[in-house]
């Protein structure tokens, strides 16, 4: 299929897409740094630790107990494909934040996959009904290749920031690159600012 940059679904110009970004369509593109791996949900855990007054570990079952929200609404990568009307649904990371307590220093966070992949996010862009530990996508168990049995959902910043197969976040009160950001992504990466590289 060939790829039209800029032109919506119906062949419309979109007004809801970032600077240099297209509309992907039905695609849902597979974008990974390592190998995808195969995770047993009885032995996954999440855990929130660093600058928190109480460094919290939940099990598969345990993170199920909370209350489940969705998102639905566009995600966007660096590579420049926007994927619109997505429907992910999980925990809002406000509540994973809100049972670990975050210390008055806490600044920024790092994000870590089972894989050894990194990323690293200010604390308040993951505040605030803007980020999930995400389980479900279009009401199907995320898929192993987009990060099943869970990951990351930023949607408002480039999708480099949503870690695949999540299993920590520590708090920190300073910024520490992860993986994409030591190699050349910008820190933040607010699509709407175009911020992809150092220096954007
Ligand atoms: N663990 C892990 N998470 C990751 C990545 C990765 O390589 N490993 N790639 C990131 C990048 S660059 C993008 S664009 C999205 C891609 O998610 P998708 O494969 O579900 O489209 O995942 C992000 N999360
Ligand atoms: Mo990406």
């Amino acid at each position: 299929m060939a790829l039209r940059p800029f032109v919506g679904k119906r062949g419309r110009q979109r007004t809801d897409l970032p600077p240099g970004q297209y509309d992907v369509g039905r695609d849902f593109p597979v974008l990974t740094a390592e190998v995808t791996p195969r995770i047993d949900t009885a032995r996954w855990t999440m855990t929130v630790d660093g600058l928190v007054e109480r460094p919290t570990t939940w099990s598969w079952d345990e993170l199920h107990q909370l209350p489940e929200t969705a998102y639905e609404g566009p995600i966007h990568c660096v590579t420049t494909w926007s994927k619109f009307d997505t429907s992910f649904a999980g925990i809002g990371v406000d509540v994973l934040l809100d049972a670990a307590r975050p210390l008055p220093g806490a600044s920024h966070v790092l994000a870590t996959s089972t894989t050894g992949y990194t990323t690293n996010l200010p604390l308040d862009h993951l505040r605030g009904g803007q980020a999930w530990i995400a389980w479900t996508f279009d009401g199907k168990p995320l898929p192993r290749e987009h990060g099943g049995p869970v990951r990351l959902l930023v949607p408002h910043l480039y999708f480099w920031t949503s870690a695949k197969w999540i299993t920590r976040l520590t708090l920190l009160d300073h910024d520490e690159r992860g993986f994409w950001e030591r190699n050349g992504y910008h820190d933040l990466g607010d699509p709407w600012r175009e911020q992809r590289y150092w220096g954007d």
